[in-house]
């Protein structure tokens, strides 16, 4: 939450903040999820795997480069942790400029009011509050019915490994399944992901299947319609996984150094005494139930983030909810978060960027036959002398085929794919039309340009390679 905003506003704040360790002993500093082990450790790892690549492609653009090279995991960790602990330090420099209190203190509800936190070595506070915001997060889940679970690690640890992984099976398909394969592979590791059902569920399925197509290109190992049964320590110190293929209805087994759990987060909501506040839960879910302007069941409780229902689990979204909702409190504005088109990025090896519907979003919301989808095969020009495959690089633009066809979602496969995508995320939160896009004179030469430049539409059965 921005405390500091409503610190700003001249009131009295305090926050509590307590990393419980991972089942692997992991801690981390202040700053929550996204600083310590999520968005800000991913895209260093994204970026070291991204350099390997580049220096694959300088050879052919003349650079003497002895190949292969090696990657050193412990030199990246160092250099990751240490920015992360950077970052921890200058949040709390932060909050000590702002006059707001921080507390390393572990948070429990006592009543509507009064909070009680406990230090690591159990010593109490009481504070009371005319307003609370619960921002707590979740962390990553462990499945409760396989054997040897806890011998896995899970995204809590990866980041703050100090020596490699080794070879490595990813369990899961989310975004977080999908980034971490996708940067081990790249540092040169045998990596491996164990996909259930589909990947990246909740995003456009075409692009999903394109994203999984370019990482088993690019060496990624995917065990499809799998899952696992058991996990063994073996004498020799690796671990044998032990899964069922679903289609052959075969058993299956493999060792590996490490066995990553990326199946989904979990609310941090069980520890929190919600009841004793009377907040209410989804009890499906653990997520807290909130109204548009982020108030829970209790009329001065709130609730922001991955923990809050029906929100998206990204860093940007709770952010800016935590400041809208301190200059409501205390700074006379009404302005409630507007979660519609929020644009984000999968850091996969070829990233996914996208704004807006999904296909099958739209044609469920608007029907088939109003909906006009265009799109495009291109290739980055960076591409042709690294001669690297394009075959994956792909945009999409969803809109209504009436009129001058509003914009419904753009999903962007490529290099730079946030960088991209931010700026068309402007237009389309402003309604921006196909006719509007189609007259921006693009950028050349870029991989953007190929969006303003969407001419085949799906519909008319066309070849979408774009050949000039
Ligand atoms: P998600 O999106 O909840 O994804 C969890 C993934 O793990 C998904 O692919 C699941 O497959 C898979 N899964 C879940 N349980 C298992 C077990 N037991 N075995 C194998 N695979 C499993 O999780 P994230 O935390 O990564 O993402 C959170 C949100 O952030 C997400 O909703 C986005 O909006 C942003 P399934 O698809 O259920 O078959």
């Amino acid at each position: 939450m921005r405390v500091d905003a409503a610190a700003q506003s001249g009131r009295k704040v305090a926050v509590l903040d307590f990393v419980e360790p991972s089942p692997q002993g992991t801690r981390w500093g202040l700053g929550g999820t996204c600083v310590n082990v999520g968005c800000i450790p991913k895209k260093l790892m994204h970026h070291t795997a991204l350099l390997g690549g580049a220096i694959k492609d300088a050879k052919n653009y003349g650079w003497d480069i002895p190949l292969p090279v090696h990657h050193d995991w412990s030199t990246m960790a160092q250099a990751v942790q240490s920015h992360v602990k950077s970052l921890n330090w200058g949040h709390l420099v932060q909050l000590q400029d702002r006059k707001v209190k921080y507390m390393n203190l572990k948070g429990v509800f006592l009543d509507k009011h009064t909070v009680q936190g406990e230090s690591k070595q159990g010593e109490k506070t009481i504070l009371t509050a005319e307003n609370i915001v619960i921002a707590t997060g979740g962390r990553p889940k462990y499945p409760l019915d396989i054997p040897g679970a806890k011998l896995g690690i899970s995204s809590d640890d990866i980041f703050w490994l100090q020596d490699s992984p080794g070879k490595t099976l990813v369990i899961g398909a989310s975004y977080v399944a999908l980034e971490c394969a996708g940067f081990l592979t790249g540092v040169g590791l045998d990596t491996s992901i164990m996909v259930r059902s589909i990947p990246l569920r909740g995003f456009d399925q075409q692009m999903a299947h394109l994203v999984t197509d370019h990482m088993a290109s690019y060496g990624t190992r995917i065990f499809w319609k799998c899952i696992p049964i058991k996990i063994e320590k073996l004498d020799s110190g690796k671990l044998q996984v032990i899964w069922k293929n679903l289609e052959s209805n075969v058993e299956e087994r493999e060792s590996f150094d490490t066995v990553m759990w990326a199946i989904g987060r979990a609310p941090e909501t069980g520890d929190l005494c919600l009841d004793k506040a009377g907040v209410q839960i989804n009890p499906e879910t653990g997520k807290i139930i909130v109204g548009a302007n982020e108030e829970t069941s209790v009329s001065h409780i709130y609730a922001i983030g991955d923990l809050a229902e029906g929100r998206p689990e990204l860093t940007p979204t709770a952010i800016k909810a935590g400041k809208l909702l301190a200059h409501r409190l205390f700074g006379n504005s009404t302005e409630l978060m507007n979660y519609d088109n929020v644009a984000t990025t999968v850091f996969t090896p070829l990233e996914y960027g996208c704004v807006g519907l999904s296909e099958e979003e739209a044609v469920q919301q608007y029907g088939e036959d109003n909906i006009e989808v265009y799109h495009a095969y291109y290739k980055p020009l960076e591409f042709t002398i690294a001669e690297r495959d394009a075959t994956q690089c792909y945009i999409k633009m969803v809109c209504l085929r009436e009129g001058d066809q509003r914009i419904l979602g753009l999903h962007f496969i490529g290099p730079n794919a946030g960088e991209v995508i931010q700026g068309f995320a402007l237009g389309i939160k402003c309604n921006a039309t196909y006719t509007q896009l189609s007259s921006t004179i693009g950028i050349h030469p870029t991989c953007a340009e190929d969006v303003n430049k969407l001419n085949i539409t799906k519909r008319s059965g066309l070849d979408p390679t774009v050949t000039a």
